[in-house]
């Protein structure tokens, strides 16, 4: 069922009580500092984000390059639980500054100790990746970071979208972060939605992206799907009901996160999954779950930034006659030439159009 949208009003008061709960907490926050109650400072990981706090992994740092970092009671049973595949207990719930910027699942952070149970972020990290989207009003949220690879997954249930698939991948193209597109439920592969799917995927081959293929419930593939993610920070994203939290459930035993059938008639994903939470493969390397969408907008970019994000456009662009081209009707255009001649799919040429007139519209 849809969202009941809320009236001005509604959201006026929401962010009324928010920047009061936010001012207590600034209030609070500023008296331990005084009062002296705050620990020594210690490296973390976030691996979840609530809104109004974050969990945080404690992680030990070797050798202690830097900075010195006290070995306390809390940091050895810290490290004992850091050897746990989920890493849940001894995590420290971290309170954090309204100005400190964003914090978001894969951030390495700063933080202390306080006196209640709870810990305060002091300074998060220098991040590589950054795979952001923007919420439905329109403002860049951050969903994960220091990734390694996107892990794109689709399935024949609920069908996949070409727009949905452009815009993860243009995102992920401008922010530098590898995309692997996994094709999960193979099981419900049939005669009827096989060559549709088949052909979808041959043309993200064809450029150069990885699709892998999965089943949770026939096993296919995930040996091999870990063994890609073995090593590395990767993020599961795709459409609700895909079945990344079953997948992450299946690569990591002792994993049990919450997964929910599609709705019946709509054949739609529930969204079950409502936080990004980050959790570790036991030999080294980390997967992120996060939550499925329905619309993944690109309002951030300005539309000439689009054509960045289409990697399979590029040799062609360049040869067009005007280097201003807009590749719609100008003379000599060299994408809409291999458009025509069949060179580059006429789907990608269409959704980027698509969203270029929606950015345009918005802007
Ligand atoms: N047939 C089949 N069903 C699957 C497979 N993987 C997951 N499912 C089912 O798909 C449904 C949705 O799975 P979830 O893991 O909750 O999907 P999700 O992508 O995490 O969804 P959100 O958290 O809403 O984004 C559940 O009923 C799963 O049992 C698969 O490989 N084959
Ligand atoms: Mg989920
Ligand atoms: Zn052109």
């Amino acid at each position: 069922m849809a969202k009941r949208k809320l009236t001005r009003k509604q959201n006026w008061r929401i962010q009324k009580v928010q920047d009061e709960k936010a001012q207590r907490l600034e209030k609070k926050l500023a008296n331990s500092e005084v009062q002296g109650h705050l620990g020594a400072e210690q490296e973390g990981l976030v691996v979840s984000h609530f809104g109004t706090f974050v969990e945080v992994e404690p992680i030990l740092v070797e050798g202690a390059e830097g900075k010195d970092h006290e070995r306390t009671e809390d940091n050895a049973s810290a490290e004992a639980s850091n050897t746990g595949i989920l890493g849940s207990e001894g995590n420290i719930r971290c309170h954090f500054r309204a100005n400190i910027g964003s914090i978001v699942t894969g951030d390495k952070v700063v933080w202390r100790q306080g006196k209640d149970g709870y810990g305060v972020i002091e300074v998060v990290l220098p991040r590589d990746a950054l795979l952001s989207r923007p919420d439905p009003r329109g403002k860049l949220k951050p969903v994960a970071a220091n990734i390694d690879f996107l892990v794109l997954v689709v399935t024949p249930e609920p069908t996949p979208s070409s727009m949905l698939i452009d815009r993860y991948l243009v995102a992920a193209e401008l922010q530098n972060i590898d995309v692997k597109i996994l094709l999960n439920k193979t099981d419900l592969l049939n005669e009827g939605n096989q060559p549709k799917i088949e052909a979808l995927l041959q043309v993200y081959k064809d450029i150069g992206y990885e699709v892998m293929r999965s089943s949770v419930v026939t096993s296919e593939g995930l040996v091999s799907l870990k063994q890609q993610l073995d090593n590395n920070i990767s993020v599961f994203v795709g459409q609700s009901g895909v079945g990344k939290s079953s997948l992450v459930n299946s690569l990591l035993p002792g994993v049990d996160l919450k997964v929910a059938e599609l709705s019946e008639g709509s054949k739609l994903g529930r969204h079950t999954t409502t936080n990004a939470r980050l959790f570790h493969f036991p030999d080294g390397g980390e997967l992120i779950d996060s939550p499925g969408i329905r619309e993944f907008g690109l309002w951030h970019l300005s539309p000439e930034n689009v054509i960045d994000g289409y990697r399979d456009f590029q040799e062609h662009v360049v040869m067009c006659r005007f280097r201003d081209c807009k590749h719609d009707r100008e003379p000599g255009c060299a994408l809409q030439l291999a458009v025509e001649k069949g060179e580059v799919s006429e789907q990608r040429f269409h959704n980027y159009f698509n969203i270029v007139d929606i950015l345009e519209e918005n802007g």
